[in-house]
């Protein structure tokens, strides 16, 4: 059993070597001259005051998104359904500017739907009593730009992340019984 690791590991190596020059810039990223492999949204509420801050790391197989929330509203405490949406614009009150959930896949809403999910579901997240949230999702059905074809965040129209008044129940339409936009950041290339 040893031996096809060995073989895989040498391989490794001579696949890295290769591409390592100068030796110096062997730790960075070979994509470096490539599109940015992060993005970022700043969160605002419906009164239009900054209360958070997201960050998405474009990974080999999907986009790991770490939401930071420190909201003032006490009624915020609790679940809530969070989701891409299609257009990168938070500039109306309630936040529908943003449109709908990016779903050129055409499935049904929902990670607990048998037709499902549409390219925007992500696990609800959850706010503390005193009002803040700090979460990891994880999705391979969205990009930044269109890695492994799925539909990129940062296309011509952008994106926005929106963080509903309600959980979502992953499975009833359009949205899970999600409710309102409580909060919404467009997401913006990182450099
Ligand atoms: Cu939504």
């Amino acid at each position: 059993m040893k031996r096809p690791f060995r073989t895989l590991a040498c391989t490794a190596a001579l696949g890295a070597s290769a591409f390592s020059v100068p030796a110096l810039a062997a730790d960075h990223h070979q994509e470096s001259a490539h599109a940015p492999d992060e993005a970022h949204a700043t969160l605002i509420d419906r009164a239009r005051n900054e209360i958070g801050h997201a960050r998405f790391q474009q990974g080999p197989t999907g986009v790991l998104i770490t939401i930071e929330l420190d909201t003032p509203v006490q009624s915020a405490h609790g679940w809530h359904g969070v989701h891409l949406h299609m257009i990168g614009d938070c500039s109306n009150e309630d936040f529908t500017s943003s449109g709908g959930h990016i779903n050129p896949s055409s499935h049904e809403h929902g990670l607990l739907n048998a037709e499902g999910p549409d390219n925007a579901d992500l696990p609800n997240i959850y706010v503390h009593e005193d009002g803040a949230l700090r979460a990891q999702v994880f999705t391979d059905r969205v990009s930044l730009h269109g890695e492994y074809d799925a539909p990129a965040l940062l296309d011509d129209n952008g994106s926005a992340l929106v963080i509903h008044d309600n959980q979502d129940d992953h499975s009833s339409q359009p949205i899970g019984g999600a409710g309102a936009r409580h909060v919404c950041g467009v997401i913006e290339a990182s450099r």
